[in-house]
């Protein structure tokens, strides 16, 4: 008996949702409550039911009328009104909202924060847009040094619109370095975390918007040791394993010696893909000593200071660490990927 009102009483909610006129409801009302339909006379035989069942089923017989009559009496005003706000069934269950979360580059760039944080790095913000001599000249890259076309560079238009070459999107995070050293002496061990513009065309492991996160660290008697050192455990910390890598000379104007980091890629196991450009190595990072002029630069003594330097790629990181085998998937905002990565 309880099963088969329940089932009335479900029909009957179903259709009062979707009625859509008052003559509709009004056959609702006639099937479900006149005298003759099926729950009226489930209400009337209560009292010939075994003494032990009268209570529940009378009870619950009239809870489902009394329902029944007020989704009727709902429903009915807002139809008369013109306007059906009928939508929100109140007992039906609900549905989970879509909650937001961080985007899997955002998860993934404060992951390597915490790592450096646990190693004693201060994590300093560095200025999307910047002066060109922030961006070049203090990081020894004259106007006219052939190492511009290293990156491929956007401009902005000043306020003003005088001195259009002045601003650029910043190409690195390099420019950063020395901004935090007009307001820090050594020792300093610092991280700048940020996005990056090139004007480049695009591939499975290059994108013309990007992350990079730039170490310096500055003090007395500081070797190329430490920094493969830090660099090594940094990528231990971040893969939770030991990863190969490998060091290559490579020129920067504003570090001597400099060197590009390559990991084995995670994604084809060091076989060859589109991601690594079938090298089995992808490049990670660039680094290196701070060039001397770059200390004068920041106001140091290069006869008492020294320090390195690096710019880690976060993007292609963050590939290696997903096994993520297209750079521009973080860019289209396609729902089937970003659920992926729901952690909040
Ligand atoms: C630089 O940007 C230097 N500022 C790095 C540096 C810092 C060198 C401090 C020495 C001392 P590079 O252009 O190689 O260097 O970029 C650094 C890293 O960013 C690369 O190793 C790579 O992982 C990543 N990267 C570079 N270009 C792209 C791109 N188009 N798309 C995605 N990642 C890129």
């Amino acid at each position: 008996m309880r099963h088969r009102l329940e089932k009335l009483q479900k029909e009957a909610l179903e259709k009062i949702l979707s009625a859509n006129d008052l003559k509709t409801l009004a056959a609702i009302e006639t099937q479900f409550l006149s005298r003759k339909s099926e729950l009226i006379s489930v209400l009337r035989g209560v009292k010939d039911l075994p003494a032990a069942d009268r209570p529940m089923i009378g009870q619950l017989a009239n809870t489902i009328r009394g329902q029944i009559q007020a989704q009727l009496n709902k429903k009915k005003s807002s139809l008369e009104s013109g306007r059906d706000s009928f939508a929100v069934d109140a007992s039906l269950p609900g549905q989970e909202p879509d909650r937001g979360y961080l985007h899997p580059l955002s998860q993934f760039m404060r992951r390597v924060i915490r790592i450096f944080h646990s190693m004693g790095f201060e994590v300093v913000e560095g200025r999307e847009v910047e002066n060109t001599e922030y961006n070049f000249e203090l990081l020894n890259i004259k106007a006219d040094h052939p190492a511009r076309d290293l990156w491929d560079t956007f401009y902005v238009e000043a306020p003003d619109k005088k001195n259009t070459d002045e601003l650029v999107l910043r190409t690195h995070t390099s420019p950063a370095q020395i901004r935090a050293m007009e307001t820090r002496r050594p020792p300093i061990r610092l991280i700048v975390p940020g996005r990056v513009f090139r004007h480049e065309a695009t591939d499975a492991s290059h994108e013309a918007t990007f992350y990079q996160c730039e170490g310096l660290v500055i003090g007395q008697g500081v070797a190329v040791s430490d920094l493969i050192g830090t660099l090594k455990l940094f990528l231990q910390e971040l893969f939770g394993q030991s990863v190969q890598i490998r060091l290559r000379p490579e020129y920067y104007p504003f570090v001597e010696p400099g060197m590009d980091v390559d990991m084995r890629c995670l994604i084809c196991k060091g076989e060859g893909c589109s991601v690594c450009r079938r090298r089995g190595w992808l490049e990670m990072l660039g680094s290196g000593m701070v060039h001397p002029q770059v200390l004068q630069n920041m106001n140091l003594d290069p006869r008492r200071y020294s320090g390195f330097a690096f710019g880690l790629g976060i993007d292609r990181l963050m590939m290696l660490f997903h096994g993520i085998d297209d750079i521009r998937a973080s860019f289209v905002n396609d729902f089937r990927f970003l659920h992926q990565f729901t952690q909040r």
